[in-house]
């Protein structure tokens, strides 16, 4: 990437300037060598700066790249045919008998090779790209044997080669009970969620570890197991918790030091002083919330009182959140969970990029990376206030050689 200016714009830094967004009108920002070397008022462009190639954008808004912190975009199949049937009156138990859930999923996705997988996730990955997302999180889950595991994790990272686009992955071996192992839920975690795991340490496949807290997946005690493994590998934990029930397993994260706890419908104050202890982001995903017609909100109450960050992310899965608009998602959180435009594009962005462990994005600092969205809008809130709509006039992405860290 070229060194350059871009100025007359504003800034939504989202770094702490005291600003509401970190906001500067009429800002300008410094990129050299794929990294943010300066940003502050157009007027007062330090003269190391002032030769490089400068672009006006006409008071167009600037934010961090967006990210998406919490995907399952490579899937197999669709769920098209259970929606529909569910919408024309049958019962959970006829879907799950024709086949239906999570479980169909992982049989599509248990037949499908790398090639298939991947050109069925591009799409939708286009689609972030298009709406100035910058990094992915994208999690394995729907193989649940060690092979298909490894090949979902392959396929997330063949995703960087095909696409201008930064990969975190999460190992998901822990997502659900495969039919092989019904009922034999310890087994499965011994027999193949933990070897997969390692398999996937040693291949370097795995940014992360998640796992599915909850009755109708797994205990806290063998999310616990798996943890024990992780920590083992020296790799970062995560948790689908509290989506359904309270099981405790925000507590259990936390006290694993989780980079975020996900869901979390029907987390407790308990819980949620847990995480904020340990520091873990609270991951809203109200495309889940939306899909499943939830009526339980997560406590944004008790994030914000115990100063517990909040991120947004589309949890893009062919289930319970077919959404690849993680623009969508910030709407649906200001709306249905009525988080703030601030907070939503903080969680998309600054908030995001903790949830992932990322300290160079999701704010506009120097030393950090370029990866920028220039959007056709005047102030920041626009950008969750319309619905199904995309003003991305254009993404910058930090060069491909400066592309993992
Ligand atoms: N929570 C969810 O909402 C998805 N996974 C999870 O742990 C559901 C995934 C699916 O239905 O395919
Ligand atoms: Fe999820």
């Amino acid at each position: 990437m070229d060194d350059f200016v871009l100025k007359n714009a504003r800034i939504a830094t989202m770094a702490d300037n005291g600003a509401p967004y970190g906001l500067i009108d009429n800002g300008a920002v410094a990129i050299r060598d794929g990294r943010i070397a300066w940003v502050g008022a157009s007027d007062a462009i330090p003269a190391d700066h002032a030769g490089l190639e400068t672009e006006e954008l006409h008071g167009r808004l600037v934010t961090p790249a967006l990210i998406d912190c919490h995907t399952h975009i490579v899937a197999g199949g669709n769920r098209a045919n259970e929606f529909e049937m569910r919408l024309n009156g049958a019962s959970y138990e006829k879907v799950a008998r024709a086949g239906g859930g999570i479980v169909s999923t992982v049989k599509a996705t248990r037949a499908e090779g790398e090639d298939e997988l991947l050109a069925a996730a591009l799409p939708r990955v286009d689609q972030l790209i298009g709406e100035g997302v910058c990094v992915i999180e994208v999690k394995s889950g729907y193989g649940l044997d060690l092979e298909t595991e490894l090949r979902m994790l392959r396929v997330a990272r063949r995703i960087a080669d095909a696409r201008d686009i930064r990969i975190r992955t999460s190992f998901l071996g822990a997502h659900a009970i495969p039919p092989e192992y019904r009922h034999r839920a310890d087994a499965y975690i011994d027999e193949v969620c933990i070897p997969a795991l390692e398999q996937a340490a040693a291949e370097g496949l795995a940014d992360a570890v998640d796992g599915f807290c909850e009755s109708i997946a797994f205990s806290p005690q063998q999310i616990a197991r798996v943890f024990d493994a992780a920590r083992r590998l020296g790799l970062p934990v995560k948790l689908h918790a509290e989506q359904l029930t309270n099981q405790g397993g925000a507590k259990l994260a936390a006290s694993y030091g989780a980079l975020s706890v996900d869901h979390l419908e029907y987390v407790g104050e308990d819980g949620v002083t847990a995480m904020k202890e340990s520091g873990s982001v609270a991951v809203m995903l109200p495309g889940a919330f939306y899909t499943l017609r939830e009526r339980q909100l997560p406590p944004i109450d008790l994030f914000r009182k115990h100063g517990v960050p909040m991120a947004v992310a589309t949890d893009c899965n062919p289930g319970s959140s077919p959404l690849s608009s993680l623009l969508t998602a910030m709407n649906m959180a200001c709306t249905l969970f009525r988080m703030t435009p601030e907070e939503v594009l903080a969680g998309a962005t600054r908030i995001a990029a903790q949830a992932l462990g990322l300290p160079d994005a999701g704010m506009i600092k120097p030393g950090l990376r370029a990866d920028l969205a220039v959007w056709n809008v005047e102030s920041p809130a626009e950008l969750a206030y319309r619905i199904a709509f995309n003003p991305l006039q254009r993404r910058i992405m930090a060069t491909k050689s400066s592309k993992e860290t």
